[in-house]
């Protein structure tokens, strides 16, 4: 069987970094890793190819090469699914489906005609046992949660690594946590399951020997789910396997109570992680202790992301509002929470309920479900929830909220503050080329036509005095800054 192995097109959202991306003449921001995992797990005899519709075409000679057709996606990629899957039809390939989108709404798509459910390592083999047969379900699914240390590494050869900003990776699924408005321990469930120390550094092994010498994101959705393995095993690998090479700049996403283990943050800094995602949420206790974010609650917030900050660990982080206990007071708190804290990639959205959430089942039994599923685009001002301050109050404050902080004099403001901060991480993303000509274009874009030169030179001036050495984290920035400006004024526009 030929395969093709299809990622539809993210549209033009705050992740998508679209705008950011043509500064350094890269197509998209992270490969489609779920495919090139299915890629592994597929018979090694048929012949496969990747297309990423974000940085390729689907073309007509794909369709007419291939027998079959492997189709992954996120919910906020459901339109270019569909149409992928229609042209999939009209050419007679057989449809397979699975991953996040899939598992999420797989009744929304009629033309596909198998569907490989939840995680393919418990999926896909009967799938593939009943193909041999000649008798294939219309449904694969399972409420069991694989071993991540059977997964296959991903085929890094599918893809043509240079037209990415970063590479991903994955250590562990699943998060110990139970807030109420997160569908993770639905997806992935509440234990954390961990792939082994000598599997990641064969699949960091594998891109390595690809060429790719750029930062890799550890896709986990909580990191430090698992201390213990951690600091015993896969921090003191990374460490290692950094030594005699160019090293390689890590970020990866974790919980706030990372700020409480100095000697992990020390070891995670020294492994190569500069940067870390947190959902911080809300500054409103009560808010926290509703959505049960325990982790988050009963502490200092702003001085656990400074002390991060300040062991060499970048923080961006998820703010939601339109919690039951948010007044509209929440918006300016949000505010000043996240100037304060120098958060320079701050993500804010309106609280939803994802389906398969705690939150889904609280709003339907109260009647305030709007829609069945949400847009998928966490920071797009839309929610299918009735918020009990009124959804006119509510998206009226967040787009006010999110004018503010990407204004901007408040942008950079608030990337001084973190730069002040920071302690400069040991590994250094590597300066190519085209970074280097991002210098040249955002002087050009930003520093001369852009409406933020007077803050953009300001910038640049204090850190080549001040910290010379963060000039090429306050470019990215600053680039950073007119994507997240440009995904304002559309949204706000619509
Ligand atoms: C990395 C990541 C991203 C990257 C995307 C990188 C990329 N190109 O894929 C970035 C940072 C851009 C991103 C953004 C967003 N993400 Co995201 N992201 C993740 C994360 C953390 C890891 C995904 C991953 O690579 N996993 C590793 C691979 C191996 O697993 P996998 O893709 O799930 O694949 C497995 C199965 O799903 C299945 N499978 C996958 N594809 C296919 C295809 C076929 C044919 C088959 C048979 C099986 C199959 O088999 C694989 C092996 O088990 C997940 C959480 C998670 N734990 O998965 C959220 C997740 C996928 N994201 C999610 C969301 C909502 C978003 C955002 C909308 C908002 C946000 N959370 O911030 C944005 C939107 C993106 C955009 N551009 O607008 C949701 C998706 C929910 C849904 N039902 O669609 C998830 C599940 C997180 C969550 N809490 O709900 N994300």
């Amino acid at each position: 069987m030929r395969i093709l192995l299809l990622y539809p097109k993210y549209p033009d959202t705050f992740w998508s970094f679209k705008h950011a991306l043509k500064f350094i003449h890269k197509r998209a921001a992270l490969p489609p890793l779920g495919l090139l995992t299915i890629g592994a797990m597929l018979p090694k005899e048929w012949p496969k190819k990747l297309v990423d519709v974000n940085v390729t075409k689907l073309t007509e000679k794909d369709l007419a090469w291939a027998d079959c057709a492997f189709i992954s996606g996120m919910v906020v990629q459901r339109e270019s699914a569909r149409e992928i899957i229609a042209r999939c039809k009209e050419a007679g390939l057989t449809i397979i489906a699975g991953g996040p989108l899939f598992t999420s709404e797989y009744d929304q798509f009629e033309d596909v005609d198998h569907f490989v459910l939840n995680e393919a390592e418990l999926t896909l083999p009967p799938l593939l046992a009943d193909l041999e047969k000649g008798c294939p379900r219309h449904i694969y699914e399972t409420s069991e949660f694989c071993d991540i240390r059977k997964t296959p590494a991903p085929l890094w050869e599918l893809i043509d690594l240079k037209h990415y900003a970063s590479m991903s990776i994955q250590f562990s699924r699943g998060c110990p946590f139970n807030c109420e408005f997160c569908n993770v321990t639905a997806l992935f469930g509440h234990r954390v399951r961990m792939k082994t120390a000598e599997q990641i550094i064969a699949e960091l092994d594998g891109m390595y020997n690809q060429g790719w010498r750029g930062s890799v994101f550890f896709v986990d959705d909580n990191f430090i789910g698992n201390k213990g393995y951690l600091k015993n095993h896969l921090l003191p690998a990374l460490i290692q396997w950094q030594k005699g090479k160019k090293e390689i700049p890590f970020n990866t996403e974790a919980s706030v109570n990372l700020a409480d283990d100095e000697p992990l943050m020390e070891m995670m800094v020294k492994a190569g992680f500069d940067a870390v995602f947190i959902g911080i949420e809300t500054p409103n206790e009560e808010s926290l202790a509703e959505c049960n974010k325990q982790q988050n609650k009963n502490r200092n917030l702003l001085e656990s992301v400074k002390r991060i900050q300040q062991s060499g660990l970048q923080v961006t982080g998820g703010f939601i509002v339109g919690f039951d206990s948010d007044t509209p007071s929440i918006f300016q708190r949000q505010i000043e929470f996240i100037q304060k804290s120098g958060i320079v990639t701050a993500m804010v959205g309106l609280l939803n309920a994802p389906p398969g959430t705690r939150l889904y089942k609280r709003m339907r039994e109260e009647g305030r479900l709007l829609i069945d599923f949400s847009s998928g685009d966490n920071a797009d001002g839309s929610t299918n929830i009735l918020p009990k301050m009124g959804l006119d109050v509510l998206r009226e404050g967040y787009e006010d909220l999110m004018q503010h902080i990407y204004s901007p004099k408040h942008y950079y403001k608030r990337a001084m503050t973190f730069l002040r901060e920071y302690k400069r991480p040991k590994v250094r993303t590597p300066l190519d080329f085209q970074r280097l000509l991002a210098v040249v274009r955002s002087s050009i874009r930003l520093g001369i036509f852009g409406k933020e030169r007077f803050q953009y030179w300001k910038i640049m001036f204090w850190t080549l005095f001040c910290r010379p050495k963060m000039l090429p984290l306050t470019i990215t920035l600053a680039i950073y800054g007119y994507h997240f400006r440009k995904i304002c004024t559309l949204k706000i526009a619509q």
